[in-house]
């Protein structure tokens, strides 16, 4: 684990700050950082699961994450501007869940390939989201998760697209630590984006 992830892991809010400066200013890549940072919270919460870390420590990480976040932000949203009509993409972690760092990085991941980004927020409702489509006609639907308790909420938040008449519309990805591939085959999503920038990737490919 690198030095930066070990620091995440720790907590330490100062030297993780500092190493993402250093890294900043020697040039590497803002999505390189993140997938650092990535690794360094999923540490933590294996020490959680093993009762090593406790919830204050994921608080505490949550808020050091945002931080990090605010200074990799411009870095990340470098504004490419494009005179082809932005895509939409409308985004929320869903109903029950409100774990959101992940969910704010593919976001910003999105907006800054050129997509117009409509951020629900956390604990989403089947109903918010079906609502937004309605509104913001988007090409693209991503649900975040990071409990696996919650595979049942992106079920029904596709059920609900479904029934709404809106499923051909839309082309759907499902993200975010408890997300899998078969999660995304077995309610119906067209894409399993294990990191934001295989989201982006796959996003921009599409016609
Ligand atoms: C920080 C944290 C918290 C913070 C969240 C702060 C915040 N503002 O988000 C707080 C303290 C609030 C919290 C609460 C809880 N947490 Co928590 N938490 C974490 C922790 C340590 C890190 C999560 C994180 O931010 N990772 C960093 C981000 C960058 O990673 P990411 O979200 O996976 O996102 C990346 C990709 O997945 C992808 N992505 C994310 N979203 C999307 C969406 C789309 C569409 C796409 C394509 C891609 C994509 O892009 C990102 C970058 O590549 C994880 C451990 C882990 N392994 O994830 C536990 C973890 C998720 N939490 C867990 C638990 C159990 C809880 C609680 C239930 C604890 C409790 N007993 O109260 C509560 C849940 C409250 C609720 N109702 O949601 C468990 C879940 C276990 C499970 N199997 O379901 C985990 C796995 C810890 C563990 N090992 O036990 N948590």
């Amino acid at each position: 684990m690198s030095d930066l992830a070990e620091a995440l892991s720790s907590c330490d809010d100062s030297l993780t700050l500092q190493l993402i400066q250093e890294r900043l200013n020697a040039g590497v890549p803002a999505t390189e950082i993140v997938a650092e940072c990535n690794t360094g919270m999923t540490q933590l919460g294996e020490r959680f699961d093993q009762g090593e870390a406790f919830i204050p420590d994921l608080m505490f990480s949550g808020m050091i994450m945002k931080k990090a976040m605010e200074m990799l932000q411009p870095y990340l949203e470098s504004g490419r501007e494009t005179s082809e009509k932005k895509k939409t993409l409308v985004i929320g972690t869903v109903q029950n869940d409100i774990h959101d760092i992940g969910k704010d990085i593919t976001a910003m991941l999105f907006r800054s390939h050129g997509f117009r980004v409509i951020d629900l927020g956390v604990d989403v409702t089947p109903e918010k989201f079906v609502m937004s489509i309605q509104e913001h006609q988007p090409e693209f639907v991503g649900l975040s998760l990071l409990l696996t308790t919650c595979y049942q909420s992106v079920i029904n938040t596709v059920q609900a697209i479904e029934s709404a008449g809106l499923r051909n519309q839309v082309k759907l990805c499902v993200g975010g630590a408890a997300a899998t591939s078969l999660l995304a085959e077995k309610a119906n999503c067209d894409f399993y984006g294990k990191t934001a920038v295989e989201a982006v990737r796959w996003a921009s490919a599409q016609e």
